[in-house]
């Protein structure tokens, strides 16, 4: 007879071991107040996106040292070795982390939360999870982030294909050997991009299945130096550094200038950009004028001088008109713009052919490869599935039962709600980080979610010193937050551009505003807000034990 497992109890619960978990984790830790922490982690080992995403390539595009926790304990010890580092180096960097604070008496691996129901008359969440057990907790905080759940487009005939499929946020991590074989890629977002730079010289055929282009900049890599690294350190760069992306717009050292691109003299937005461009990383779009992104005239001189450098490095003129067309596909950056190396040399050699399905869409699967109207059955050995994920569904894929039985899937059954893209209405004592409806999209990961755990961290020992015992968002809060977002959004040229980021990426999803447009300083100033006058954003309880 199979034992029975008796409930767990904790006071909180974290669902995710990336970026977000770890940070609220410590963030509990260090309020203190004797409040029990588990982590429950569906992978085997940390680093949440950088787990399960171990495709050739792999490769942050956030520019250093911006991309990981700011705390001196933990980047006094370890020094990464590139300006962009790469998936492996992210994994060596969670193994650290998890070592220097001690995480791992508290983090729970091969543990895949499925569901949790709050109980009305305990004020608790019972958490179940695939093994069959049960937790139940005060707090819930959901730390899943916006790529926990694939993109698996369901293309006719898939299962009559001979050869091997490979979803890159899903890559086998043994890998996948590719040197010498025919491969199709479909997809060129941030993924395909770089799994195709990285395949590119080493797979016998290559064809890459394109619907849109991406609109590239150089990263610019390079290598970083141990002792020079050791100085900055001293001298407090690093410090500073992070103190700016506390209070940047993206969570990064990227600054808009505060002239319109109109502003300019033609030979003076060359130099900016010249300049830019070289620079490399997220500079050119996010260190550029300020009305990029809201004016179209000042957009187009940005996609002039973006395609004529772009040109330069492509040969062959019908791959130039598929990778950089003369007229925009889309305003240039309102659909996230890719870091590339030499993906333009990579993708103009002989052996690679480009398939626009934009003209020629993918009909099926046929046993040997693609079938495509134009150009028929490609055969190839390998599939690769560069198609992203379905980035707003996050914590709505669970089975979360709030108050008056509603799940979360019915309370987002017309697009996700939210107040401030952390809390739901009719859910209490939840919250999720790095999610949709706040900046996330257009944050660096580990800063916005650093700043989201402070909060939730200071909003619960509040909670607990008053003894309230269910903290529930208002509904009015929701009703303004989504106002205010989709004005905000409705102000900018990202209405213009299909991308995961207003939800056109997934058939059948509402197009609107998946995210706070509005940098990270007005969204913490409202989360601040709504905790001020006795959190007046809030519906506070306090359970009344019946004898
Ligand atoms: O996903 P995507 P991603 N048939 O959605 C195409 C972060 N990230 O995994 O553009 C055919 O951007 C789709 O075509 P289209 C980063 O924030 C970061 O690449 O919709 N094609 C597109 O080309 C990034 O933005 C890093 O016309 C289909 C591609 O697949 C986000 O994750 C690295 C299709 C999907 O691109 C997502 O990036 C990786 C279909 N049915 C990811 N469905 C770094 O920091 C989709 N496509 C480096």
């Amino acid at each position: 007879m199979g034992s029975i497992q008796r409930p767990r109890e904790v006071d909180v619960l974290i669902i995710g071991g990336g970026f977000g978990g770890f940070s609220q984790w410590k963030r509990i830790k260090d309020l203190n107040i004797g409040l029990t922490v588990k982590i429950y982690e569906k992978a085997p080992e940390s680093g949440g996106i950088w787990y399960w995403n171990c495709y050739p390539g792999a490769r942050v595009d956030s520019d250093f040292p911006a991309y990981q926790l700011f705390d001196k304990e933990l980047w006094s010890t370890f020094t990464f070795s590139e300006r962009f580092p790469g998936g492996p180096e992210l994994r060596e960097y969670f193994k650290h982390v998890e070592k220097t604070w001690n995480i791992t008496p508290d983090i729970e691996y091969n543990k895949t939360v499925t569901g949790a129901a709050w109980i009305s008359t305990q004020h608790f969440w019972k958490v179940l999870c695939e093994d069959g057990t049960v937790t139940y907790c005060k707090w819930l905080l959901s730390c899943l982030g916006l790529g926990s759940t694939t993109n698996m487009p369901s293309f006719p005939g898939m299962e009559k294909f001979k050869g091997e499929v490979f979803h890159t946020a899903r890559w086998p991590q043994g890998g996948v050997g590719l040197k010498g074989k025919r491969v199709a890629v479909v997809g060129t977002g941030a993924s395909g991009v770089q799994v195709i730079q990285e395949i590119g010289d080493e797979v016998d055929h290559l064809t890459i299945y394109q619907r849109t282009p991406n609109l590239c900049m150089p990263m610019s890599q390079r290598k970083l130096y141990p002792q020079e690294e050791e100085v900055k350190k001293k001298m407090g760069k690093y410090e500073n550094s992070f103190d700016t992306c506390r209070v940047s717009f993206a969570g990064n050292e990227d600054y808009a200038i505060l002239r319109s691109g109109m502003d300019d003299t033609p030979e003076q937005r060359k130099e900016l950009f010249d300049r830019l461009w070289v620079y490399g990383g997220f500079t050119f779009w996010q260190g550029s004028y300020y009305d990029l992104l809201t004016n179209l005239e000042t957009n187009n001189e940005v996609y002039k001088y973006w395609r004529s450098r772009v040109l330069e490095r492509i040969k062959d003129p019908k791959k130039q008109e598929l990778l950089a067309p003369e007229k925009a596909p889309h305003p240039w950056g309102t659909k996230r713009p890719s870091l590339e190396q030499r993906y333009y040399e990579v993708v103009d050699q002989d052996h690679i052919d480009i398939i626009d399905i934009s003209a020629s869409p993918i009909v099926s699967f046929g046993e040997r490869g693609l079938i495509t109207k134009e150009e028929g059955e490609v055969p190839v050995d390998i599939i690769i599935l560069a198609t992203g994920f379905d980035s707003t569904l996050s914590i709505s894929a669970l089975n979360i039962v709030g108050i008056d039985g509603e799940t979360i899937q019915d309370h987002w059954r017309n697009g996700p709600r939210s107040s401030m893209g952390i809390a739901i209405p009719g859910f209490p004592n939840l919250f999720y980080l790095y999610g949709t409806q706040a900046p996330s999209a257009f944050s660096n990961g580990p800063s916005l979610n650093q700043l989201q755990a402070e909060w939730v961290a200071e909003t619960i020992k509040a909670c607990e010193k008053e003894g309230v015992t269910s903290f529930e968002a208002r509904k009015e809060m929701e009703d303004q937050w989504i106002e205010l977002l989709q004005s905000e959004w409705s102000k900018t040229l990202f209405t213009k551009a299909k991308s995961w980021y207003n939800g056109s990426n997934i058939p059948g999803k509402k197009v609107e505003g998946k995210f706070w447009i509005g940098g990270i300083p007005t969204y913490m100033e409202w989360l601040k807000k709504s905790n001020e006058n006795d959190h007046q954003g809030w519906i506070k309880q306090k359970r009344v034990l019946k004898m």
